[in-house]
């Protein structure tokens, strides 16, 4: 069962987005302004990003779950409002439109844009209007994901864990791989550039891509890698398929929209490569207690092995699509009468890849969050704290020998 819950509801241009989280310990220091607001801020940030986002201005409000700024343990109901509904009113409402409105007032879209869920969903749900689909599929709901992300992280930073994230490439531009370490507070790092990106001379590069995708009518993905730091040894199992920690990383990591594509630690590239030159070999340091006083000397399996945190960073890529927007239209039907026409374009971004990097950190501190519950949880955060640190205690005198 899961330990942290959540759910999230509304439509890009509707009212707002609501948040609704469950599992959440009694006790945890809570403030939306300092807590959660940061990260609706960076989530609306990045190169590339369209028009909407200079409308919106993301905040949450608490509608339930914190009382004086603490948890309380019941449900947590957070809400985000679109400052952009008020242009969207009539198309948006919930009631029947009045006699007479004007058919254009309803913003109806008849040609599905190849690569959104525009045809797969009116198809499925028996709509005709596209706009009855893409409100919901609009990648819009993940301000009310970071929303739940920023409860998640709160509660992980309690014990020292932090989750943070940079953008790794963009359409062709790939970073180089700096010589350190990542740095240890990776998104204050890299927030102040543009894209998200440690090396400076490809971000530069990565920008001039976007210019040039957008000077074209074209969109771009690309690919981002999620941090996670001091998390212990032994979160998520190897004993069932649906306890492993990395299957469900990247359960989430999908269901982001337009990632196409889960890598954790070398991914794909540890296929290429014999085994010696992929697996980490372990040595001893008693100072690091949170991986029972051994380490590793690299960190090729992104800190999962058997589907268990092994104590090493957790390293978690996504590859995003291109947005299914464009300008340049591509080939579609129109829905009304089967004939051949452009696909419908819509205000959107060019590119939102360091956007989805700040929503994968929501996405890997959930499943973080859920999976930390599940081995030390309690209904209080005292309750949680003893059982954490119990279990420090035993990493810490853990002795070698015995059967
Ligand atoms: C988004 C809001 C949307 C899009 C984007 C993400 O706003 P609007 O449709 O009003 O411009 O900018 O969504 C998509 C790219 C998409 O394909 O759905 C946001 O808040 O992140």
């Amino acid at each position: 069962m899961k330990r942290f819950r959540f759910h999230t509801a509304g439509e890009s241009h509707g009212r707002g987005l609501l948040a609704y989280i469950e599992g959440v310990p009694a006790g945890l220091p809570l403030e939306m302004e300092r807590d959660v607001d940061p990260d609706l801020t960076r989530r609306q940030g990045g190169y590339g990003r369209g028009r909407r986002m200079q409308i919106e201005s993301d905040r949450a409000e608490v509608l339930a779950g914190v009382r004086l700024g603490e948890t309380l343990g019941s449900p947590i109901a957070l809400l985000v409002w679109n400052r952009d509904w008020e242009n969207w009113t009539a198309a948006m409402g919930h009631l029947p439109p009045d006699e007479g409105t004007n058919p254009k007032a309803l913003r109806s879209q008849y040609l599905p844009r190849p690569g959104h869920a525009d045809l797969a969903g009116v198809l499925k749900y028996d709509r005709r209007d596209v706009r009855d689909i893409l409100e919901r599929a609009s990648a819009r709901e993940t301000a009310a994901r970071v929303a739940c992300g920023a409860v998640a992280k709160r509660l992980l930073s309690e014990f020292g864990i932090q989750v943070g994230s940079h953008v790794v490439s963009i359409g062709s531009v790939d970073a180089v791989p700096s010589e350190g370490a990542i740095p240890e507070d990776l998104n204050a790092a890299v927030d102040a550039n543009p894209v998200r990106c440690l090396d400076p001379v490809a971000a530069d590069r990565m920008i001039a891509e976007i210019d040039a995708a957008k000077a074209d009518g074209d969109t771009l993905g690309g690919v981002f890698e999620v941090v996670a730091t001091g998390v212990p040894v032994g979160l998520g199992s190897h004993v069932s398929w649906d306890a492993k920690l990395d299957g469900r990383l990247a359960g989430a990591m999908m269901s982001i929209q337009a990632v196409k594509g889960v890598e954790i630690g070398l991914g794909f590239e540890g296929a290429r490569r014999p085994g010696s030159q992929v697996h980490d070999p372990i040595t001893r340091d008693d100072a690091r207690v949170r991986s029972g006083g051994m380490v590793r000397e690299s960190n090729r399996a992104g800190g999962l092995e058997g589907g268990i945190t092994t104590g090493e960073p957790l390293l978690v890529r996504g590859a995003m699509k291109p947005i299914a927007t464009l300008r340049k239209r591509l080939p579609s039907v129109d829905l009304r009468d089967g004939s051949a026409g452009d696909a419908a374009v819509e205000r959107s971004d060019v590119c939102a890849v360091p956007a989805a990097a700040v929503v994968g950190e929501a996405m890997v501190a959930l499943v973080l969050a859920d999976a930390f519950l599940e081995k030390f949880g309690g209904d209080s955060m005292g309750e949680v704290r003893r059982n954490f640190e119990g279990y420090v205690a035993y990493l810490g005198g853990r002795e070698f020998g015995g059967r």
